[in-house]
């Protein structure tokens, strides 16, 4: 195996540069004040290195460029849909495709499309946009991921996999008249980007069959999962990647993808499926709130560079580079002392925040104050996944996850080695100094998806023990 820690030279050579710059110290003291403490409110000018996230941040290759000025910009009919069209059939394998401006807006037309009010919706592990969509719709989320996944340090290579007991006796609880679908999302980004296994895909669509219900699949980094299957499950070792995710697909009855990650787009999604009433439904609620069912709140232009990103996402080279990237970094921070998630997922490691400031408690937000505190070190910025992501209940108390985490995201093909050294370097610079890190509370928190807004300010310095 290779040694994670000797960094795979990027598959392409830079043709085209965007400046970045480290702004000094205090100015960055001063941004985040001015930011309310919240990443997501940063302006990204006064950001060094971008790891808030992987979705729409990654760059384009020269082909996809090209694509773009042969987009048909027709209203109706556009041949660039045709182009899509074709492209989702022949990578994913579903007949039927309704493009969306994005991943949620995919999971709107779904949840739209198949939950009744009060009907129950089951996955593995929830994600911010798509329990908010399956809310909105009336429905009720059901966690049925295995254990493991909430454990950060637990190595199992399918920690994103569905708890096939807890499935049934979900399905059993409540009736299968009353489960809208379930949703398995390959991988779980909430869980650290981790895969879910085919003989488990298989098992959790199997059973649901048994019972009459459907089974949909996030897709926003299906090709990741495919690619951690060709490396960590044994009866699909070294095989396509291409050919793992068909066969992923064939498992499902519909897909809801955020085009926005594997297929290296700057906007885009899309629901596709081989149900003819879904596909009939979502088209026509497609009018409603996106576009016409043959843009979908999409340019003609767009649509081109996501039927090219398609292509070229399931290619081995490409999506070799992404995890030895990611687990370059992992190492690094690892080297450097700093907790994180294992094993490292496909698109970012995530820095377990509980062990990086253990004098903080749950209500004091501690990957809250760690993404902070990391932007006005070395202006990286990262991303909250904990207690502020995941929201309140039905009743308004704060859900409490097991998982505390902040997300370094590696957008595809932009930041190079020496980026990421700078980033573990620095990372690791703070955690020596960590008993001295703040925790924050809100002092502002919106209604829907609060982390994308909320506002806070520090508590007390509090040493630790
Ligand atoms: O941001 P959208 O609307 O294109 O996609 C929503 C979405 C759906 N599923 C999953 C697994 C996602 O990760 C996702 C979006 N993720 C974001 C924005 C992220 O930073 O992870």
């Amino acid at each position: 195996m290779r040694d994670p820690i000797n960094a795979t030279p990027e598959p392409y050579k830079i043709k085209m540069i965007e400046p970045i710059h480290l702004i000094p110290a205090d100015e960055r003291k001063a941004r985040l004040r001015e930011a309310g403490w919240n990443t997501f409110l940063l302006r990204s000018r006064d950001v060094y290195i971008d790891l808030l996230t992987d979705s729409g941040t990654n760059a384009m290759s020269d082909r996809q460029w090209a694509a773009l000025m042969v987009g048909d910009e027709a209203y109706a009919g556009s041949a660039s849909f045709e182009n899509l069209e074709a492209a989702i059939r022949e990578v994913y394998g579903f007949p039927h495709v309704v493009p969306t401006h994005q991943g949620r807006g995919a999971e709107h037309l779904l949840s739209q499309s198949w939950i009744k009010p009060g009907q129950h919706v089951a996955g593995n592990m929830y994600f911010t946009t798509t329990r908010a969509h399956i809310e909105l719709a009336g429905g009720i989320f059901e966690d049925v991921i295995v254990d493991e996944a909430h454990d950060p340090s637990a190595e199992l290579p399918f920690k994103g996999n569905v708890d096939l007991k807890k499935l049934e006796a979900f399905i059993k609880r409540v009736g299968a008249a009353n489960v809208a679908y379930v949703a398995v999302g390959c991988p779980v980004n909430m869980a650290g980007g981790q895969p879910v296994s085919l003989e488990n895909l298989r098992a959790t669509a199997e059973l649901c069959r048994r019972h009459g219900v459907r089974v949909v699949m996030d897709g926003a980094r299906a090709v990741e999962n495919a690619a951690m299957i060709r490396a960590r499950e044994k009866a699909w070792k070294g095989k396509p990647t291409a050919e793992i995710l068909k066969e992923m697909c064939r498992q499902v009855d519909a897909i809801s993808v955020s085009a926005k990650k594997d297929a290296y787009v700057n906007i885009g999604g899309f629901l596709a499926t081989r149900d003819a009433e879904l596909y009939e439904k979502a088209q026509n609620l497609c009018v409603l709130f996106e576009g016409l069912h043959t843009y979908g709140g999409l340019a003609g232009r767009d649509l081109e560079a996501l039927a090219v990103g398609i292509r070229e996402m399931v290619q081995d080279e490409w999506i070799e580079h992404r995890l030895a990237q990611v687990a370059y970094l992992g190492a690094r921070l690892e080297a450097e002392g700093v907790p994180v998630v294992k094993p490292y997922g496909g698109h970012a490691v995530f820095v377990d925040a509980k062990a990086f400031l253990p004098h903080l408690d749950a209500d004091e937000l501690p990957a809250q104050s760690l993404a902070a505190w990391i932007y006005e070190a070395c202006g990286v910025r990262a991303m909250e996944r904990g207690v502020v992501s995941a929201g309140r209940d039905s009743k308004g108390s704060n859900r409490h996850p097991e998982l505390e985490l902040v997300r370094l995201t590696l957008p595809r093909r932009v930041y190079t080695q020496t980026h990421l050294d700078f980033v573990a370097r620095e990372i690791g610079a703070l955690k020596r100094r960590a008993s001295n890190l703040p925790g924050l509370r809100f002092v502002r928190e919106p209604k829907h998806l609060r982390f994308f807004q909320a506002r806070f300010e520090p508590l007390p310095v509090k040493s630790a023990a």
